[in-house]
């Protein structure tokens, strides 16, 4: 009975919805290198996903204490300032600033070889909104930042 009233009540919204898209995607799949780069520049989700997840791997070898690599996610304006407090939280707590509210979503850190992945919720973000995603190992984060666009 629970799952027929599911069924239905999705049924009305995606006749509600006519020919939009259904759902937006839920994923961002990273890969971070030795070279210090991602291999995307921009990546999209939907707010309306219950849960957005976010993959990294990184395909190098170096070690995390060299070469690590971690995904933050964030406003565009608040990347340059918790790029800098992360510095100051060292290595200790990964360099992401602990508990800093402007982090609506973080990776651990990690070294070549490595995979992490996160998840958080869509409604943290704001269709439309000015999000980046990038990595806050000391000095990393000149070069691996994207755009995060966000969709309904
Ligand atoms: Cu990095």
């Amino acid at each position: 009975m629970k799952n027929r009233t599911r069924i239905l009540a999705a049924l009305a919204l995606m006749g509600a919805a006519g020919m939009a898209q259904a759902a937006g995607n839920c994923t961002i799949s990273l890969k971070g290198d030795d070279a210090m780069k991602f291999d995307l520049k921009e990546a999209t989700v939907s707010a309306s996903c219950p849960t957005i997840t976010v993959e990294l791997a990184h395909t190098g070898k170096l070690p995390v204490t060299a070469m690590g690599h971690n995904v933050v996610i964030s406003k565009t304006a608040d990347m340059a300032g918790i790029a800098r407090d992360g510095i100051k939280a060292g290595a200790a707590n990964a360099y992401v600033p602990k508990g800093d509210a402007r982090v609506i979503a973080h990776t651990e850190l990690i070294g070549g070889g490595q995979k992490t992945k996160v998840t958080f919720p869509g409604k943290a973000l704001t269709p439309g909104g000015d999000y980046s995603f990038f990595c806050t190992f000391p000095g990393h984060s000149a070069m691996m930042k994207g755009k995060l666009v966000v969709t309904k």
